[in-house]
């Protein structure tokens, strides 16, 4: 090195000075011996040359970087390293401080600082600093800098010929020596995404990228990009997130797990590389929208229930609420279900639209709703309740019926807002039961007779209308007796029972009273009377009349007489319905 070599010139330019005085004292000795003369005082002159020796590095003072710059924590582009060190000139002389990429400095001509090989290998030179005192200089980090980057600090003085110091890297094993590593940014070329995907399953991004330091690189998906208030700080989404994948050596993955149930849909997301420090990636994909997209599922209908498995009873003339119940099912959210309706129908029958509705054999649609606070948002689930308004005379599927072999069952179905649907029948079906029953208007007021007479044609009419789903016959009866006092009906004398064989029927009008076989005559126990009046079709069934009077025996006394008849309703023959 170039200042050891000046040193080393000093030295021997001082030995040669003692040399030559050693010589001349030895010879000025020699004379006077010769002479011998004798001097009480010899003024002797002396000389010594003091060489330039070039500042050191103080002990405890070894330049150090500020901030300390490491792999675990590397200067960014842009950021400033303050190099520092305190320094001694043994001649008492300031110096500079001059830091170098390479061990390599040359000392100036003149005074002023020492230079680095080339412009390019010198980080910084600091200002002329006392002796003793902390020189400082300072480097700006370039994107130009490799990751790595080796230092040497040099000390030289401000002497008309200066000397400066053996390079020096600071103390080794410490984060503030050399070298110092610069950070860049890694690169991020391209993006996928394995979407298309159902709820429950997993989103997986991948990343094309790498890091120019060879950092480990980690990929982030992020619900909004910066311009909305999102974007990524210190390698973690500013918002939420859909996933922050895990550190690896390129090419990183981030897998978003969704939940059992999710909204379907297509969704934004924008994805960031960042490196094991936290750098973001610049350019390329970076903040690309990679949307992903979640499948629409249809929604499932299941545990389908008619009237909780129990059998179907009727009431007369009127309508009974049916309920229908079933769990619907949509991966994609309970409210993703649009709409849900039944069909409630005998078994035989095709019920599948509006146009086959009929209140015989088929409700639909029949309208479903949600039952309140039954969804269960973590699976999707809710529960419909369908109320059927299941007329009278809706057909009977149980015993001695046509439709014996049928039972009524309940088709579900449910709709989402994208138009899937899903559906399920009933397994086992319950009967509709058969319900025997009518009405009658009027009363059997005979009118005012004499003794001996009766009713000319048998005209007073009973109008029998069914009120159930069977077709129906009917039983007459009555009361032994009509009479005064009825029912205590007293045969004692004065008392003139009229007995009940004295009443006529018939099934059609204009039948005489002395008709022998269309007439029949009432009596206390039930006879059959086939009216044969058809099963109901409608709110509005045919019905039918029959027809009757009496005749008053002679000898009875005068009065208003009173009986009770007994009309009652019976199944009829399949064949009559
Ligand atoms: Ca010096
Ligand atoms: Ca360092
Ligand atoms: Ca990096
Ligand atoms: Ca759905």
């Amino acid at each position: 090195m170039k200042n050891t070599k000046n040193l080393s010139t000093t030295r021997i330019f001082a030995l040669g000075s003692l040399v030559v005085l050693a010589l001349f004292g030895c010879t000025f000795f020699l004379i006077k011996g010769f002479k011998t003369r004798a001097y009480t005082t010899v003024d002797i002159p002396t000389e010594v040359t003091v060489g330039n020796a070039s500042p050191k590095f103080m002990d405890g003072y070894e330049p150090v970087e500020s901030p300390a710059s490491s792999t675990t924590s590397p200067t960014a582009i842009g950021g400033v390293i303050t190099f520092k060190a305190n320094a001694e000139d043994s001649n008492g002389e300031p110096y500079y401080m001059t830091i170098c990429r390479t061990n390599s400095i040359t000392e100036p001509d003149t005074t002023g600082p020492g230079t680095c090989s080339s412009a390019a290998n010198t980080l910084c030179t600091s200002i002329e600093t006392a002796s003793g005192q902390q020189a400082t200089c300072q480097y700006t980090a370039k994107a130009g800098d490799s990751w790595n980057n080796e230092w040497y600090a040099f000390v030289c003085d401000n002497n008309a010929q200066p000397a400066c110091s053996a390079g020096h890297q600071g103390l080794t094993g410490e984060d503030a020596s050399s070298p110092f590593y610069v950070n860049h940014a890694p690169t991020f070329t391209a993006i996928s995404n394995n979407s298309p995907k159902n709820p429950g399953e997993t989103v997986t991004w991948t990343a094309t990228a790498s890091d120019p330091d060879n950092n480990q690189v980690k990929l982030v998906v992020c619900k909004k990009d910066a311009a909305n208030g999102g974007g990524i700080s210190n390698g973690a989404c500013v918002g939420e997130s859909w996933c922050v994948g895990e550190l690896s050596a390129s090419n990183p993955t981030c897998s978003y797990e969704m939940d059992e149930v999710h909204v379907a849909g297509t969704f934004d997301a924008y994805v960031y590389v960042v490196d094991a420090h936290n750098l973001p990636a610049s350019g390329g994909s970076q903040e690309a929208n990679s949307t992903f997209t979640v499948n629409n599922m249809a929604p499932v209908v299941t545990n389908v229930t008619l009237n909780d498995g129990n059998n179907i009873v009727l009431e007369e003339n009127t309508t009974v609420n049916v309920d229908v119940k079933a769990t619907v099912t949509d991966k994609n959210g309970c409210s993703n279900v649009q709409s849900v309706y039944a069909n409630v129908y005998r078994s035989s029958v095709t019920c599948t639209n509006i146009g086959h509705h009929n209140p015989n054999n088929c409700y639909t649609p029949v309208t479903c709703n949600q039952v309140e606070n039954s969804c269960v948002e973590s699976s999707g689930v809710a529960n419909y309740v369908c109320k059927v308004s299941m007329q009278f005379h809706a057909d009977p599927t149980d015993a001695n019926t046509p439709y014996t072999a049928d039972n009524w069952l309940a088709n579900v179905h449910a709709t989402d807002v994208a138009t899937a649907t899903g559906n399920l029948v009933l397994g086992t079906g319950v009967e509709v039961n058969s319900l025997l029953g009518f009405s009658i208007t009027g009363t059997i007021n005979y009118g005012e007779l004499e003794p001996g007479d009766s009713n000319e044609y048998l005209d007073k009419v009973l109008t029998t209308t069914p009120t159930g789903n069977t077709g129906i016959n009917q039983d007459h009866s009555g009361s032994e007796y009509m009479c005064t006092d009825f029912d205590t009906c007293s045969t004692a004398s004065g008392f003139t029972p009229i007995y009940v064989s004295n009443q006529k029927y018939a099934l059609t009008s204009n039948i005489l009273y002395s008709d022998t076989t269309n007439a029949f005559v009432l009596g206390t126990s039930p006879a059959t009377v086939l009216l044969k009046i058809p099963k109901p079709l409608s709110t509005s069934p045919t019905g039918a009349s029959t027809y009757w009077g009496i005749n008053i025996p002679g000898g009875t006394a005068t009065g208003v007489y009173s009986g009770s008849n007994t009309i009652t309703a019976q199944k009829s023959a399949t064949g009559d319905w």
